[in-house]
């Protein structure tokens, strides 16, 4: 508390010896009695009683009992009811006194929410029994103001009053809003937001006569993405001023706001049609001031989804659906054509689909469509590929294997070609996919040997002439063999069988490739494994049957023009008699001689079974040997002798042509003596052993 306040309330107190009241609460009713009342009143009183009730209520006051002096005019004593200082009555009397006057049962009504009551005797009583005075209630009563006439500037409310206890409001008709005086109405704008796809607005009161001084603002906002049109109908009308430029919307206008944009003001009588905003909010201002006259405006209002651009054209590819618009919410989907991949900033993508988003742009640009490529072929062993048609391995490429001729040709199908199809893989151009696969040529050297010449009594081969020789070096021992596959040599089982073993891998040294013997055991090929024909068996030299072994090597040929393998005989292989061979090694060209420096070859027929058979019977009878010639063998050889294979030759080839290839119809085995006359020379039939060199060759 202030101290100023604090002495202003002490001087207060001092002054009035009291505490200040605050003014009571109205009462809503009360009792009023004369005093000493029910005993009679004392002469000589003048008292007053001043009754007050809420504001908007009035007093009726009723009297219980009244018992005063009657005289006329109530002019000794009497009670005078007052509002604000007008008398409402001045009784006296009692109910049934022939004089004065009583008010009787009716109560009395005050026009306001005050009363007063002024109780005057005199000192003369004329009556013998005294007066008791008066007693009465009064409480408040509800005015209706409503039913009330109003005053000069018209009614209370212009045009809904609503009596309410102690009060009124003013109301209003629908479409009509009340003003700030509380009393009067006027057109209600109807204004506010609107955001609803579409929509009808109209000025205050349109169309009938409208208000004056309106201002009224209608927003229409709706979702992003969409454009709001406003369509004026025909009936439009807002006052306008002729000036020099033209119409001017001076006093009145309708403002068409669009964010960004200038903002357009209306007016005159002509409608604007049809206004395009481009947005998707709108504010319309109208504004009308107290004077002129304007009929008013109303419009449709729709929306249309938000455009976005043609999207074009993609290059090998394409995009649906086709539109001629496309719009907010539309999707688009690129394909490629075949053969060509979807391609986004240097990806490939699986799909593609791009949105019209809510401010007209796509929400992805276009992919590109690249063609693809089936990647490199598959290389093909001995073999290689080319171009048919087509580039880098794209789409719709045809390639074509081979194989490296003469070495090599396919097996099964020639001239396999592969497209890149749209799995982008090769395909081949066969119903069966076959992976071509070079298999090697057999028996067929690049080099022909014009003469015939032989090992006894035989010549140099030439370099490439017989490609499947090779010589072996086994524990230092000599002997020949023959290249029947890239990973197997076929050789005698003399040659690789020591005391009925096979020689050990690593001692077994391979050439190949070269006739001259000095360059040729330059670089030998290891043997992996040695397989010796189970059935041979031959401890004391004597029993040459089955001589056949074979070499595994431990790393495949590439066959060239002075390695190639020959073929192994047909099932249906024959030995005719007489038929020319070609047995080649790098034997002793004497027996009892040294070995040659250069592989030396013979040609020598097929002798007839029986009689090689016979001339060993003869010989061994001469030369006191044990040999014996079985099926498993074949005899090549000339009856006056002087070419034969001979020492070191062991494990080489007896070559027969059919067809232009050579067949190992032979190996080196045996004979007594070399180039001897009537002996010949002894070979395994190769042909016999068909089945166990397949056998060995699958198994190992
Ligand atoms: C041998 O010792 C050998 N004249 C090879 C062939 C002949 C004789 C002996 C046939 O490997």
């Amino acid at each position: 508390m202030g101290w100023t306040f604090c002495i202003v309330l002490f001087l207060f107190v001092l002054a009035c010896g009291c505490w200040p009241l605050p003014d009571p609460e109205p009462l809503m009713h009360g009792e009023v009695q004369s005093p000493q009342y029910p005993q009679p009143y004392p002469p000589n009183l003048q008292k007053q009683w001043d009754l007050s009730v809420p504001e908007g209520y009035r007093i009726r006051i009723t009297f219980t009992h009244m018992d005063i002096e009657a005289s006329a005019g109530c002019y000794y004593d009497s009670l005078t009811v007052l509002y604000d200082g007008k008398v409402l009555g001045k009784f006296c009397g009692s109910e049934n006194s022939a004089d004065g006057h009583h008010p009787g049962n009716q109560p009395i009504l005050s026009p306001g929410n005050r009363l007063t009551l002024i109780f005057q005797t005199d000192n003369n009583n004329p009556e013998r029994h005294q007066n008791l005075g008066f007693s009465a209630h009064y409480q408040a009563l509800d005015i209706d103001e409503c039913s009330a006439p109003g005053d000069a500037s018209g009614p209370l409310c212009t045009q809904i009053c609503l009596n309410t206890l102690g009060s009124y409001i003013c109301s209003c008709h629908h479409g009509y809003e009340l003003r700030s005086d509380q009393r009067s109405c006027m057109l209600s704008c109807a204004g506010g937001i609107f955001d609803e796809p579409e929509g009808f607005l109209y000025s205050p009161g349109y169309p009938n006569s409208p208000p004056h001084a309106v201002s009224c603002q209608y927003i229409i906002s709706v979702e992003l993405g969409f454009t709001v049109s406003l369509n004026f109908s025909d009936n439009f009308h807002i006052e306008s001023v002729d000036t020099q430029q033209g119409l001017s919307c001076l006093h009145h206008w309708l403002q068409v706001t669009v964010p960004n944009r200038d903002h357009i003001k209306l007016c005159g009588a002509k409608s604007p049609g049809l206004m395009v905003t481009n947005s998707n909010t709108v504010q319309l201002d109208y504004h009308t001031d107290d004077e002129g006259l304007s009929n008013g405006w109303s419009l449709d209002y729709s929306t249309h989804r938000v455009q976005c651009p043609v999207p074009g054209n993609v290059a090998e590819g394409r995009v649906t659906p086709i539109l001629t618009e496309y719009f907010y919410r539309d999707y688009i989907f690129v394909r490629c054509d075949q053969g060509y991949k979807l391609m986004m900033e240097g990806q490939e993508i699986e799909s593609f689909s791009t949105m019209c988003q809510n401010n007209g742009q796509w929400h992805l640009p276009l992919p590109e469509c690249h063609i693809f490529d089936c990647g490199e072929p598959e290389p093909l062993l001995n073999g290689g590929v080319t171009f048919l048609s087509g580039f880098q391995n794209q789409y719709r490429s045809v390639v074509q294997y081979h194989c490296n001729e003469p070495f090599y040709s396919f097996l099964g199908a020639v001239n396999v070609s592969f497209t890149c199809e749209s799995d982008r893989k090769w395909r081949s151009n066969h119903d069966v996919v076959v992976r071509p696969t070079c298999i090697p040529v057999c028996g067929q050297p690049t080099q022909h040997l014009s003469v015939y010449q032989r090992i006894i009594g035989g010549n140099d081969a030439p370099d490439d002439t017989l490609p499947w020789q090779v010589l072996l070096s086994i524990d230092g021992g000599r002997g020949g063999g023959m290249v029947i596959a890239d990973r197997w040599i076929m050789t005698a089982a003399h040659v690789v069988g020591k005391d009925g073993n096979p020689a050990l891998n690593d001692t077994v040294r391979v050439y190949m490739g070269l006739t001259d013997v000095g360059t040729l055991m330059v670089s030998p090929v290891y043997a992996a494994s040695v397989h010796i024909h189970p059935d041979y068996n031959n401890p004391n030299h004597v029993d040459y049957n089955n001589d056949i072994a074979l070499i595994k090597l431990q790393d495949p040929i590439t066959f060239d023009s002075s390695v190639m393998p020959i073929c192994l005989p047909a099932q249906d292989a024959t030995y005719v008699t007489g038929t020319m061979g070609l047995v080649s090694g790098f034997g002793v060209t004497q027996e009892k001689g040294r070995s040659p420096k250069q592989l030396k070859y013979v040609h020598l027929p097929v002798v007839d079974q029986e009689t090689c058979s016979d001339s060993f019977t003869t010989s061994q009878q001469k030369r006191g040997g044990g040999q014996t010639l079985t099926d498993n063998m074949i005899c090549a050889g000339l009856p006056e002798g002087g070419k034969d294979s001979c020492g070191g030759d062991g494990g080489s080839a007896y070559a027969l042509k059919d067809n232009g290839r050579f067949w190992a119809a032979g190996i080196v085995s045996w004979g007594t003596g070399c180039g001897k006359q009537g002996s010949y020379g002894v070979y395994t039939r190769v042909a016999n052993y068909l089945d166990w060199i397949m056998k060995t060759m699958q198994e190992n």
